[in-house]
């Protein structure tokens, strides 16, 4: 790649490597998780929020769609992440559209983000709003009882998650607005979790033909690594037969998050497994969450596929960052008015 100076954008050259390395390996037991194995009649289940609890659970916080389109979410837990669900018999998080008028087509796709500081598990979702997807918060010590802050991005936006500690002591949302010029991953910082500003421009969609252009957003929420903030990204291409969901790497500086550092050119993960490319929505790949095993090198990335199942591929972190310093460049910020 290098970079046209008078457009801004990078040119195709070449790619970088010939081969093309699987860094996500597929479970074989995928998908792990679908609307069969529920307690309760449901349409499909997917996209889920991750964390591993303090006693070593894994719970993932399902976003289940029900026999009328609607989603809502449900936990679900097992000692090893892979089997032995445990299902909440009833829903564990309904949209509450007396109370939220936002949440009126249902609330999908969580992101949960454990905070030290709060002693808390911050998860964000999309509330489905006649306006609109908007991004709402609720705070959770056990994933019985929430504590529901409301909408705090307006529509059109979603695809965010919380960092996990302040940043110059704010916290800190990736989120992806929907604009006119295109779909990007913005940042903005709060004092408190209610009140958000000093928005900035994050990673931009790219144009043209690229598997990433005019729309992206945040997958997993970031992972924290001695080198920076490990971002899987989802891009999405238009197609005459449908949409393509991929996943593309990016890393992004510790204390300036805004600040990309290194961005891959080709997705390193997409629809491939009949799971993926066939069901209620073909082609799609969408993690919502991960879980990091104890040496602190392979995570266990959950990715709803095809919008009917939940699915798991693990990955090393190692792997990831000398992947991203070999296929990755420098992002050149380009005018966001342009
Ligand atoms: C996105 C989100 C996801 C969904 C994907 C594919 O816009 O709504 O929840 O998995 O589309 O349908």
């Amino acid at each position: 790649m290098t970079v046209n100076d008078a457009t801004n954008e990078t040119v195709l050259t070449k790619p970088r490597s010939a081969s093309y390395e699987s860094l996500l390996l597929r479970h074989p037991g995928n998908p792990i998780l679908t609307a069969k194995d529920w307690p309760y009649s449901i349409n499909s289940v997917f996209n889920a929020g991750a964390t591993r609890l303090a006693d070593g659970t894994t719970l993932l916080l399902c976003r289940v769609e029900d026999r009328r389109g609607l989603s809502h979410l449900c936990a679900a837990r097992s000692r090893n992440g892979v089997e032995g669900w445990e299902i909440d018999r009833e829903p564990t998080l309904m949209p509450s559209p007396k109370d939220y008028p936002e949440e009126i087509w249902g609330i999908e796709d969580p992101r949960i983000t454990f905070v030290p500081e709060l002693q808390q598990y911050v998860v964000t979702y999309t509330s489905y709003s006649r306006g609109g997807p908007g991004v709402s918060l609720a705070l959770t010590k056990d994933f019985r009882t929430f504590e529901r802050y409301g909408v705090i991005m307006p529509p059109d936006d979603k695809d965010s998650a919380l960092l996990p500690r302040r940043i110059d002591g704010c916290w800190a949302l990736i989120h992806r607005p929907m604009t006119t010029l295109g779909s990007h991953m913005w940042i903005s910082y709060s004092p408190d979790l209610r009140y958000w500003g000093r928005h900035r421009l994050m990673l931009e969609a790219r144009r043209g033909a690229w598997w990433d252009a005019n729309k992206i957003g945040l997958s997993p929420p970031p992972i924290e690594t001695s080198r920076g903030w490990l971002v899987f990204y989802h891009g999405v291409r238009h197609t005459p037969s449908g949409c393509l969901y991929r996943l593309g790497l990016a890393l992004f500086d510790l204390e300036n998050p805004a600040k990309c550092l290194l961005r891959g050119d080709s997705w390193i993960f997409g629809p491939e497994a009949e799971y993926e490319r066939h069901g209620d929505v073909d082609d799609v790949v969408f993690p919502c969450g991960y879980t990091m095993d104890a040496g602190g090198d392979t995570i266990n990335l959950y990715y709803g596929a095809a919008d009917c199942s939940i699915a798991l591929a693990r990955a090393s972190v190692r792997s990831l960052l000398t992947w991203l310093d070999v296929n990755g460049c420098c992002e050149r910020r380009r005018d966001p008015n342009r």
